[in-house]
């Protein structure tokens, strides 16, 4: 293994400084411009899980950012490795998810000069990322991943971008020999000058890099909301009769704290729905979480506060709040907690931290809430188990094949205590999300706000090489699966045990329902019942056909037993069409 303290190029040096920032593994897709960091990185014991395709190794970056709390790392190539990112690096600057991608670039001196993949990168990437970071200088390349770790975490976290031109990566000696041969042994003027301008460019790209400081971690703090703002969101919350209260993906950015997050919810006493990131924070059966009618809730709620949501597409811009409740907004942007509607209360902060600090004051020695509340909190809880008693009845309706309830129901009983879920896909995923319970705090990934299809398996890579005692599911859509079913390559290779869920309706079910209502016509909406589960059997992992209800357990319990004994599987599951989506949005 790699000496800690010195590091022999520029490539080992930015391993150098992931591996002072404790990161364990790197997602990449290979490519001559970054082959020295990967080698370096492996070097010093981290784990290198190179993909097909160089969104995926964003997406698993996103995923083992979101789980873990710290930024994860990918690496890709110039020029292609790193456009192909660029959906991928959206979905999580929108997901606010702390990464860091490293870029390759062709050399310092070729630059615009027409070399292989050298295309002006800047543009193509900077409105996706907190900050572009150019290097000219070895010296500047530790420095560079210090700051894009402590960039990427604090305030709104965020992707950062590192851009590598190749000979900062190699070593010194190889790279005078590079440039020494391209300047050539010509006598004449012209060629004396470019030796000398070359020379010169090498020295500058050199210098001070013998002199670098061993890397320095910085700490970020997750900024709290200011005592002001805190006092008064005290004084609302309790005046209220129903409160209500809505958390989402921000409110769990520390993932260290998620499990205090989940004891001050529960000491608080506020009825809670639970979205994004923070599915699953109260455990699979908490009598404060609700699943259902939320919208109805929020009309009645006479205070709201909203943890880390803002009031987008998913609160109806701020309509589902009654405009005489009162709102509070803990957000750590000041523009989210203002978006679409102006706040009574806006808390500018992390948002767990806020609710910590919150039940912490609303009873400091642990005093009950309200007895009206309770009340209320009743009057949800027997709505929930009634809206359940109906999806009960959904799942019992019989078809051709399964019915994609009671598939989910299924899966419910089935899935370990310890499962992880990814959820990829439209209609199929929704219904999942009606009748999946996460186990608990980050034990469910979604894409978030940009509804990108195609996260499924990067995500599944990113939770399982970051939660390795956990039972990854993926839950995808036929549609869906489609981006990302290569990646059972890479799950074979690594001898990562995932098990995917293809809920098989032969179709872009999602977009056909409005599109066919709407315009009379399924065009570019209909697939075929293919078969995935042949698919990944191709690529060595384990595929399992499932057509008729009574196979679905065991065959669910048969991807387990695989999944255990280190295999990756795929289950194909031919769907009935349902009205269960009926009047939901796609748009
Ligand atoms: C990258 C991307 N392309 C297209 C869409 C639009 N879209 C949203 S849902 C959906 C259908 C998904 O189909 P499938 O995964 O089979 O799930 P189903 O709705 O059939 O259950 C599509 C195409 C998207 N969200 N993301
Ligand atoms: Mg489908």
């Amino acid at each position: 293994m790699s000496d800690p303290t010195t590091a022999r190029h520029g490539g080992d040096r930015i391993a150098q400084a992931l591996q002072a920032h404790g990161v364990r593994c790197i997602y990449t897709l290979c490519g001559g411009h970054i082959s020295p960091i990967l080698s370096a990185a492996k070097a010093r014991g981290m784990r290198i899980v190179d993909v097909r395709d160089e969104a995926t190794a964003v997406f698993a970056a996103d995923a083992a950012a979101r789980l873990s709390g710290r930024p994860g790392v990918a690496a890709v190539t110039a020029g292609p490795g790193i456009s192909n990112t660029i959906t991928a690096l959206k979905n999580a600057q929108l997901a606010q998810s702390p990464l860091l991608l490293l870029g390759g670039a062709a050399p310092t001196a070729l630059q615009g000069r027409g070399a292989l993949q050298d295309i002006d990168q800047r543009p193509l990437v900077e409105p996706h990322v907190k900050r572009f970071f150019k290097m000219r200088r070895v010296c500047d390349l530790g420095p560079a991943v210090e700051q894009a770790f402590a960039l990427a975490q604090s305030g709104v976290p965020g992707p950062v971008f590192i851009e590598c031109p190749v000979d900062l990566l190699y070593d010194e000696a190889t790279i005078r020999q590079w440039y020494a041969d391209a300047a050539g042994k010509g006598t004449s003027l012209p060629d004396r000058l470019q030796r000398w301008y070359l020379n010169r460019h090498v020295q500058r790209m050199f210098d001070g890099s013998h002199a670098a400081a061993p890397p320095q971690v910085r700490p970020v703090p997750a900024p709290r909301v200011p005592s002001g703002a805190l006092g008064a969101a005290l004084a609302r919350l309790q005046q209220a009769e129903r409160p209500l209260l809505v958390i989402g993906s921000q409110a769990v950015v520390v993932a260290g704290e998620a499990q205090a997050l989940a004891d001050a919810v529960a000491r608080l006493g506020v009825p809670c729905y639970l979205s994004g990131m923070a599915r699953g924070l109260l455990g699979r059966d908490h009598p404060l979480q609700m699943r259902h009618q939320r919208r109805q809730a929020l009309r009645e709620a006479d205070c709201v506060v909203l943890a880390g949501v803002p009031c987008d597409f998913r609160l109806d811009y701020g309509r589902h709040v009654r405009r005489s409740a009162t709102l509070i907004a803990a957000n750590r942007s000041a523009k989210d907690a203002r978006l679409n509607r102006k706040p009574d209360v806006a808390a500018i902060g992390d948002a767990g931290l806020f609710l910590t600090s919150l039940a912490q004051q609303a009873s400091p020695q642990g005093q009950p809430s309200p007895a009206h509340w309770a009340g209320w909190a009743g009057t949800l809880r027997a709505r929930d188990a009634a809206r359940e008693a109906e999806i009960d009845q959904q799942a019992a309706a019989c078809g051709e094949y399964v019915n994609p309830i009671a598939l989910f129901q299924a899966l419910e009983r089935e899935a370990g205590d310890n499962a992880l879920l990814v959820a990829d896909g439209g209609d199929v995923v929704a219904t999942a999300s009606y009748v999946l319970r996460p186990r608990g705090p980050l034990t469910w990934l979604d894409p978030g706000a940009f509804g990108t299809l195609g996260v499924g398996a990067g995500f599944a890579l990113g939770a399982a090489t970051t939660r390795p005692e956990r039972e990854v599911w993926i839950i995808f859509g036929d549609g869906a699966c489609g981006w990302s079913l290569a990646e059972f390559d890479t799950f074979v290779r690594h001898g990562i045990p995932i098990i995917a869920i293809v809920g098989n309706d032969a179709g872009w079910t999602q977009i056909a329902r409005e599109q066919v209502k709407m315009l009379k016509d399924d065009v570019a909406t209909v697939l075929a019942r293919t078969a995935y589960h042949e698919v990944v059997r191709g690529f060595g992992a384990e595929g399992l056909l499932v057509r008729h209800s009574n196979e679905v357990v065991p065959a669910l319990k048969r991807a387990r037993e695989l999944a255990r004994q280190g295999k990756p599987v795929l289950v194909n599951v031919w769907l009935d069409k349902t009205e269960f989506r009926e009047g939901s949005l796609s748009i």
